[in-house]
């Protein structure tokens, strides 16, 4: 398949990019950031928030070969300003979304985030039928790429799947991640599902690996073709020893962690 993925310089997008070239796929990056040393696919230096500049890469990826669907991970990865939530994951995956009708490409895996159900309590398995919950502006911007991705799929028949993505890391560095962690092979084998699945629609999945003592229920992603192979339970007995390990406890009761605390509360627009 012959895909663009979007934030391809970030820390998922280069994992990514090399593991969906591993799988087969012909893989376009699109950034901010100028082309990183040893990309081996074709490069463009946009931002996805600019409807012209999108056009155009849109019009050389199609012209140059043409273009199957759309990885989009890129924006801003933390709590940010309300405004600058709202374009970082809204206002680009409009951008897309639109560049994609205009050019006939019908697919996007998007990569939401846990926090868009971080209000949600750690107490039952979460699933992919409750209300948007989130615990930051970040989180607010994914409910809203999300609530965009449904309008698309619902108006105009596109597939898009979101994935609320746990905390991608090499490996899990505190307890919470024993419950949050998603592998660099479980990305790569889950966005290679969300490319391959047959008519997706519009879902919604969980981003994170086989972990024993998940959070999130990985049912919706294995119905799709999403099948994590790691576990973070392996990292466990190293963790558990760690007096930081314990720091997650005081954070939250809360899937989103530490992000429902009162450190992340911000006006919503700051005053002159
Ligand atoms: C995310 O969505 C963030 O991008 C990342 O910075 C982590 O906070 C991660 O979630 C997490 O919940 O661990």
């Amino acid at each position: 398949m012959r895909v663009l993925v979007t934030g391809a310089a970030g820390s998922i997008g280069s994992v990514l990019c090399s593991g969906l070239v591993d799988r087969g796929h012909d893989v376009l990056g699109l950034d901010l950031m100028v082309e990183p040393e040893g990309f081996t696919g074709g490069w463009f230096t946009a931002d996805c928030a600019d409807p012209d500049a999108v056009a155009a890469v849109f019009d050389a990826a199609v012209g140059s070969g043409g273009l199957d669907a759309v990885v989009h991970l890129a924006g801003i990865p933390h709590e940010s300003s309300l405004p600058d939530a709202l374009t970082s994951h809204v206002v680009t995956t409009g951008v897309l979304l639109d560049a994609m009708l205009e050019h006939g490409v019908s697919r996007i895996a998007y990569a939401s985030s846990n926090h868009a159900v971080g209000f949600t309590e750690r107490a039952a398995l979460v699933g992919d039928d409750i209300a948007p919950r989130p615990d930051t502006f970040y989180g607010v911007g994914k409910v809203g790429a999300e609530a965009l991705l449904r309008l698309y799929v619902d108006r105009h028949g596109i597939d898009a799947v979101a994935t609320r993505i746990g905390s991608f890391l090499p490996q899990p560095e505190t307890r919470r991640h024993l419950s949050t962690w998603l592998s660099h092979d479980d990305a790569v084998r889950m966005f290679d599902a969300c490319l391959n699945a047959a008519d997706p629609g519009f879902s919604v999945i969980y981003g994170i690996s086989a972990n024993t003592r998940a959070w999130w229920d990985l049912r919706p992603g294995r119905e799709l073709g999403y099948l994590p192979q790691d576990d973070a339970e392996h990292f466990a007995g190293a963790i558990e020893a760690t007096p930081e390990a314990d720091s997650d406890r005081v954070d939250a009761d809360h899937v989103g962690g530490h992000f429902t605390t009162d450190r992340f509360h911000r006006r919503a627009v700051d005053r002159a």
